[in-house]
């Protein structure tokens, strides 16, 4: 470890002292004073209509209307879900899929709404998951979505064979260039390892049926994964033996395998401070597939017009980091789920305590805060990061960007 002093000095760096040295912040405590108004604002739920949108299609199938909507099959009524084998045969895939039941829309045999909701009955779920999407910076929201795991609805199909994938895509204007579609592995699909929730069709998010602009009638929803693996407006099932069927983000320059990885990420800060008083900065984290052991920050000061300080650079590398204060998880649960959702029916809820079984829930999202100490007047960064459950600090072990979007955030403002 090179010395954080003579490296300051040697730099010629902000000979003013204050640059680069851990600020006077208590690590603990400090935040427990907060006034609740002062507590991060973003709700748990975000509101159907407040999620980012992330949609192809020209046009796109939310902006349908009418007849045009009920010909698309868009509406709860027109839905169907086709279930289908792959016959693709080549000189690898020696053997097609094949399935005992097919679900068709010519043999009129296709699922409809009530014949989904059905296998709810003993096998309904639902989950807390917040929506990122692999190429934008900040998460687009968070849902309780509702309904049928994915393995009950395969599993109408009788007996398979060759099944090796699983791909499935939504309306896309009886276009095939416009097919958005994404994929599991067999395994993915049909197992889940305890304590986690399976891959399901949703209808329902945040107690009401999914509108149609977050991908309603039927929603696939793939609780690890970011947003592309998310299917919206869903109306065709696949069963395949082709190793290489996949999603179209593999075709997009992303990693297509990533599982949400856990990351912290800023709200809308102030960009100036007034000297002599707190400023209290807050964001979003994300309990990705290898979870959250704590949120940390570190608050640097710079000349002013400088530039950033560099990732990974010994500047960076010198840095104190100081915990924040994640945002506890909610006492009365019932106040916070839309009416009539039971926490203790909740994959990922202890179904004795109605807890979630980790926090931030796993795939789920929470806000962090922290206070600042009162600053000298000067220009800062201040950076925010997860440290996960190896210990791996954001963005390690995926500092590839198309593994998801996770570089550390940095805010500069001004304390005058
Ligand atoms: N049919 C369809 N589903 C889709 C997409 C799409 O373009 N078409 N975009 C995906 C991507 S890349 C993301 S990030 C999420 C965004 O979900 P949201 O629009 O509900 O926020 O939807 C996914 N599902
Ligand atoms: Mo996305």
């Amino acid at each position: 470890m090179p010395n954080r002093r003579r490296f300051i000095r040697s730099t010629g760096l902000a000979a003013t002292a204050v640059a680069c040295s851990p600020l006077p912040v208590q690590a603990t405590g400090q935040t427990d004073s907060l006034q609740p108004t002062e507590l991060a604002s973003k709700p748990l739920l975000t509101p159907a209509g407040a999620f980012r949108d992330v949609s192809r299609g020209n046009p796109k199938p939310h902006t349908l209307m009418g007849k045009a909507l009920e010909d698309a099959g868009l509406t709860p009524n027109t839905w169907r879900l086709e279930i289908l084998a792959d016959p693709f045969t080549d000189e690898l895939v020696r053997e097609a899929a094949r399935v005992e039941k097919d679900y068709r829309l010519e043999s009129g045999t296709a699922l409809d709404l009530p014949a989904l909701m059905k296998i709810a009955v003993h096998h309904g779920v639902g989950y807390l998951k917040a929506v990122q999407c692999l190429n934008i910076q900040e998460p687009l929201g968070q849902g309780l979505w509702e309904g049928v795991p994915l393995r009950n609805v395969i599993g109408q199909c009788g007996r398979l064979r060759n099944v090796r994938r699983i791909y499935f895509y939504g309306f896309h204007n009886h276009d095939p260039d416009q097919r958005f579609q994404s994929s599991l592995s067999y395994s993915q699909a049909m197992e889940t390892a305890p304590g986690d929730p399976p891959v399901f069709l949703a209808y329902r998010l945040n107690g009401e049926p999914i509108p149609l602009e977050r991908g309603g009638p039927v929603r696939m929803i793939v609780p690890w994964g970011y947003g592309f693996k998310s299917i919206k407006w869903l109306q065709c099932i696949q069963l395949t033996n082709d190793f290489r069927a996949n999603d179209t983000y593999a075709r997009q320059n992303n990693d297509p395998d990533s599982p949400m990885k856990s990351a912290a990420y800023l709200d809308k800060l102030p960009a100036q401070v007034k000297v002599g008083q707190h400023a209290f900065l807050s964001g979003q984290v994300i309990s990705g597939f290898s979870g959250v052991e704590r949120v940390e920050y570190w608050l640097h000061r710079v000349e002013q017009g400088a530039a950033p300080v560099e990732y990974d650079g010994p500047v960076y590398r010198s840095a104190t980091w100081i915990p924040c204060k994640i945002e506890s998880e909610p006492s009365d649960w019932e106040s916070v789920l839309p009416k009539g959702i039971d926490p203790l029916k909740l994959a990922g809820f202890d179904a004795v305590t109605g807890r979630a079984k980790s926090w931030p829930l796993r795939y789920g999202m929470a806000n962090w805060y922290v206070r600042l100490p009162k600053l000298a007047a000067g220009t800062y960064e201040f950076r925010v990061r997860t440290v996960d459950l190896n210990g791996f600090a954001q963005p390690e072990p995926r500092a590839m960007l198309k593994a998801g979007k996770n570089a550390v955030e940095v805010h500069r403002f001004e304390v005058l």
